[in-house]
C-alpha cells in the first residue's frame, strides 16, 4: 500500500487538500484508492501557527518512490507553496508516508516517513484507511496509536463520505463538442461546493489503439468525402432494427474492456457525452455489472435512437421536444432534465466587449461577422469572405480556421485584395469573446457551437449542413427563429445584406429568439444534478 499524508494551515484549507488530491488523481500514472476523513489538528513542532487540516490517502501507482516524490513536490509547486520556515505554515504539504513496506533512508527521501510513528495527525486518519497494515517497524497504525496514547489535539473535521465525489466522464473525439461538453461540466464540478474528483475517458481508450485509429479515420473520411453516406447511416441507425442489433454486438465486445477500467477507477457517477459510450454503459447495466447512476448528456438538439436505453435513468437534453422523443421511446418523464447543452461558464459572464474590439483593432461602428467551421475548418471560408466583399457596407470579419492549414493560407493570400477588415485566426480559446462582439455567425451547426451562439444571442447562418445531426440541429434552430439556412454563396450574400443592411429588425428578432432558448448556466446546473445523485 502506498500512503500519502496531506496537510494545510493557510487559506481555504479544505479546498487546498481537495485540490491536491484532484491534481494527484489527474496524473496519468496515479489512481487514488482511498481517502480518509479530514481532521483539524493543533500544530506540532512550531506551535505558534494556525491549526492544520490533515488527511491521508492511499494510491496505486507504477511510479518509483523518487518519481512519486517529484510529482508530490510538483503539485505543491503548482499550488504555489512557498518554503521558508521548517515546520512553518503552508497552504499545502504532501508527504509520502509509506511505499509498499519499502525502507529508504537517503538525503532526498525517507520512507516510511521518519516522524510517522509519533504523529496523531497522521496515525488517526491512517487508521481509517489502513488500520491493519504494518506501516512502521512492523506495527500497524492502530498499534502505534496505542503506544503513544490518545490526543485531544486531533478532532474530526469532515467525514470522508461527504468529501469526495468521483465522476467518470466518457466522451468521443469526433468533433470537439462532446469533449468540450464534458470539460464544461468538469470545471463546474470543481467550482461547486462538493469537492469532486473527475476523470475523462474517451471511447477509443477501450479499443485496441490501432483499431481505434482506423475507425476514427474512416469516420472522419466518410464525413469529409461522402457526407450523404453519413446522413444515410445516421437515419438508418435511427430507424433500423439491424443497426441496433449491430450496436449491441459491438457493445458486448467493448463493454468488457470498459468494465475493467470502470472497476479500477470506481466512480460514484458515470457521465456520457456521446451516444457510443452511453450504449456501452447501458450494456453493462443490463448485464448487472454496474449499479451506479449513469447520466447521458445529449450534445445536439436532437436525440438519436442510439442514445436511448431503458437502463439509463438520467437524461440531460437541450429542449422539451427532445424529452418527448425520449418518452415516446420508453424513457420515463422523471428521468429527463431539460438543462441545455453544457457550455463553458464563460458564456454566463458578461463579456468585456471593448477590450476584445481593441485587441482586434475593430470598431464599434461597423458590423462584425464571425466565420467558424468547427475544429477541422470545413467551410469554404475564403469564398464566403470573398462574397462579403460584394455587400454594400464595410464589414469586420473574423475567420477561425481551426487546424485547416490550406484554408488559412488561402485566406492569407486573399487578404491584401480585400477592403473589409479580416482577422484570420487558427485555433482560439476565446470563442466567448469573439461571439460577444459579433453580429452574425456563419458556421457549421455543431451542437456546442450552436449552443454557445445562443448564449451570446448571436444569429446563425448555417451553410449546407451535413445530413444527420447537423441537419437536425439546423431544423431546430430555424424553427426557433435563431438561425437561417443558406445553400449557396449567393444566398449567404442575400441574407447578410438583409440582416445587416436592409432589415435590422429581423436581426434583432433573431437575437432575441436565440437568447430565449439559451442555457448559459447549463454546466453549473448539470454539475449540481450530478452531485445530487451521489
Ligand atoms: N506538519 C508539519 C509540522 N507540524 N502539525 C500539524 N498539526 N499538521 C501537520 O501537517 C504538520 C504539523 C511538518 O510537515
Ligand atoms: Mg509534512
Ligand atoms: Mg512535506
Amino acid at each position: 500500500m502506498i500512503l500519502i499524508g496531506l496537510g494545510s494551515n493557510i487559506g481555504d484549507r479544505e479546498k487546498n487538500i481537495a485540490s491536491a488530491i484532484q491534481k494527484l488523481g489527474n496524473h496519468q500514472e496515479i489512481r487514488i484508492d482511498k481517502v480518509s476523513s479530514l481532521y483539524e489538528t493543533k500544530p506540532i513542532g512550531v506551535t505558534e501557527q494556525a491549526d492544520f487540516l490533515n488527511g491521508v490517502i492511499s494510491i496505486d501507482t507504477a511510479l518509483t518512490p523518487i518519481k512519486l516524490l517529484e510529482v508530490c513536490l510538483d503539485v505543491e509547486c503548482q499550488m504555489g507553496r512557498v518554503r521558508d520556515q521548517r515546520w512553518g505554515p503552508r497552504n499545502i504539504d504532501i508527504d509520502i508516508l509509506v511505499y509498499n513496506g519499502l525502507v529508504i533512508h537517503d538525503d532526498v527521501l525517507q520512507i516510511p516517513h521518519p516522524r510517522l510513528h509519533e504523529r496523531h495527525f497522521v496515525l488517526i486518519p491512517l487508521q481509517e484507511i489502513a488500520g491493519d497494515i504494518p506501516i512502521y517497524q512492523g506495527l500497524t497504525s492502530r498499534q502505534l496509536l496505542h503506544k503513544i496514547g490518545n490526543s485531544g489535539d486531533v478532532v474530526l473535521y469532515k467525514k470522508h463520505s461527504d468529501q469526495l465525489c468521483k465522476v467518470l466522464f466518457i466522451s468521443a473525439p469526433v468533433g470537439a463538442g462532446h469533449i468540450r461538453a464534458a470539460q464544461a461540466i468538469i470545471s463546474a464540478l470543481h467550482k461547486g461546493e462538493t469537492s469532486a474528483q473527475t476523470k475523462m475517458a474517451n471511447v477509443f481508450d477501450f479499443f485496441n489503439p490501432s483499431i481505434g485509429k482506423i475507425i476514427l479515420n474512416t469516420y472522419l473520411k466518410i464525413l469529409e468525402v461522402f457526407p450523404k453516406l453519413y446522413g444515410m447511416a445516421y437515419s438508418w441507425g435511427n430507424e433500423s432494427y439491424l443497426a441496433l442489433l449491430g450496436r449491441r454486438i459491438v457493445s458486448a465486445y467493448l463493454a468488457n474492456h470498459m468494465e475493467k477500467y470502470i472497476m479500477e477507477y470506481n466512480p460514484a457517477v458515470i457521465v456520457c457525452t456521446h451516444a457510443t459510450p452511453a450504449g456501452l454503459i447501458a450494456h453493462l447495466v443490463r448485464k448487472n455489472k454496474l449499479t451506479i447512476p449513469v447520466v447521458a448528456v445529449v450534445t445536439d438538439f436532437v436525440v438519436h435512437r442510439l442514445w436511448i436505453y431503458p437502463e439509463i435513468k438520467h437524461y440531460i437534453v437541450a429542449d422539451r421536444a427532445m424529452g418527448d422523443i425520449l418518452t415516446q421511446n420508453g424513457i420515463e418523464g422523471h428521468c429527463i432534465q431539460v438543462m441545455g447543452i453544457p457550455v463553458d461558464e464563460k458564456f454566463s459572464l458578461v463579456p468585456d466587449r471593448q477590450s476584445t474590439l481593441d485587441k482586434l483593432q475593430f470598431s464599434e461602428m461597423n458590423k462584425t461577422i464571425l466565420i467558424m467551421g468547427g475544429g477541422a475548418g470545413m467551410l469554404p471560408m475564403a469564398e464566403i469572405v470573398a462574397c462579403c466583399e460584394k455587400i454594400d457596407t464595410t464589414l469586420q470579419i473574423i475567420v477561425v480556421t481551426g487546424n485547416n492549414k490550406k484554408i488559412y493560407k488561402k485566406l492569407n493570400d486573399l487578404q491584401p485584395k480585400l477592403h473589409n477588415k479580416v482577422k484570420i485566426l487558427k485555433y482560439v480559446d476565446n470563442i466567448n469573446e469573439l461571439m460577444a462582439i459579433s453580429d452574425l455567425i456563419i458556421s457549421k451547426p455543431g451542437g456546442m457551437t450552436s449552443a454557445e451562439s445562443l448564449c451570446r444571442g448571436l444569429p446563425m447562418i448555417i451553410y449546407k449542413p451535413i445530413p444527420g445531426q447537423e441537419e437536425a440541429n439546423t431544423h431546430y434552430l430555424i424553427k426557433c427563429g435563431a438561425a437561417l439556412r443558406a445553400d449557396s454563396l449567393a444566398e449567404i450574400q442575400t441574407i447578410i445584406t438583409r440582416l445587416l443592411v436592409e432589415d435590422p429588425e429581423q436581426l434583432t428578432a433573431l437575437q432575441q429568439n436565440a437568447l430565449a432558448i439559451s442555457h448559459p448556466q447549463s454546466a453549473k446546473e448539470i454539475a449540481k444534478y450530478i452531485v445530487s445523485l451521489v
